[in-house]
């Protein structure tokens, strides 16, 4: 693949890596040493570099993958970890000022994009990934609503793109539990699209990616738009949702206490305040 395009496309950026190959780009989450957690650095150019596709015309197809074994950890644990423990982080306006806008524009994107989930999709990463119009998966990926494992609720549109995709029960377990649900398992229920073998995961993705920048462009954009408008027509009175609950959340003794547990790599003990 060649670099060429518009500037922040072409620009190198700390914690994103972009691709172009005629029509097609491929934007590679790039922190793979905390498993490509988002960041606020990371936020910030993913947020650009989404933009910059999705207002160039001459790109018709997108595809998000990380570095590394991992597609993305969710929130950076480590970067927000002081405030988060001592309860003064802001999580209302990290979800509002980052999250939102990223997600809303892969939805709103009049192209598609494909999420090619290299390896765990944890907490906002499993956002993350459902968030793409076609999600698939190397075989060994597995997807964690991780929220509940530190005393938080699903954000950055996860508590949407999870139940449309496979309904309140399966939803529920996955919020509620927190427990990781394997590829293939995700294709069964419906999460995802298709769980690839890992040798072949990455050939596969590139050439769906390929086909998608070569397929008729506006019809993918109107196909993307009837399903918005089907499933996400309240989308965003539901992220503003999502984020006043964390808002609160993030002031909670549980959620200091899950992630001190995380940091400390032992099993957290939740009070239930
Ligand atoms: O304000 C806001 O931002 C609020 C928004 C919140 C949205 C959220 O996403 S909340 C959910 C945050 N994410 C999590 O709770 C997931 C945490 N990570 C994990 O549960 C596990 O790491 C995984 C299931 C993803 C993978 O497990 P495993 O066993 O393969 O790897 P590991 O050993 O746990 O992690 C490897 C390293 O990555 C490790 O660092 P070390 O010890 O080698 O130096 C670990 O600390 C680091 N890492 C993993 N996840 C994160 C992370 N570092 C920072 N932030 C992370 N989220």
């Amino acid at each position: 693949m060649t670099v060429v395009g518009n500037d922040e496309l072409t620009r190198r950026h700390e914690t994103v890596e972009v691709r172009r190959d005629g029509a097609a780009v491929k934007i590679a989450l790039n922190r793979p040493e905390r498993m490509n957690a988002w960041s606020n650095g990371l936020s910030a150019d993913l947020l650009a570099v989404l933009r910059a596709a999705a207002g160039d015309d001459t790109v018709r197809a997108v595809m998000l993958t990380g570095n590394g074994r991992a597609f993305c950890a969710g929130a950076d644990l480590k970067e927000g970890a002081g405030q988060a423990v001592a309860g003064e982080l802001d999580t209302y306006s990290v979800l509002t000022r980052w999250y939102h806008p990223i997600v809303t524009t892969i939805r709103e994107m009049p192209k598609p994009v494909v999420t090619a989930v290299n390896g765990p999709a944890a907490g906002a990463g499993l956002s993350l990934a459902l968030a793409g119009d076609l999600v698939v998966a190397a075989e060994s990926a597995y997807f964690t609503l991780a929220f509940v494992g530190i005393g938080l609720v699903p954000d950055g549109g996860a508590s949407l793109f999870v139940p449309s995709r496979v309904g309140f029960a399966r939803a529920a377990e996955m919020a509620l539990l927190g427990e990781p649900v394997p590829a293939a398992k995700a294709v069964d229920w419906g999460l995802i699209n298709a769980a690839w073998p890992d040798a072949e995961f990455a050939g596969k993705a590139d050439a769906l990616l390929a086909r998608l920048s070569a397929g008729p462009t506006r019809s993918y954009a109107g196909s993307k738009r009837e399903l918005n408008h089907w499933l996400y027509d309240r989308m965003a009175a539901h992220l503003e949702l999502e984020a006043s609950l964390q808002g609160e959340l993030a002031k909670s003794a549980d959620f200091a206490e899950g992630v001190s547990a995380f940091l400390e790599k032992r099993p957290a003990k939740f009070s239930g305040h």
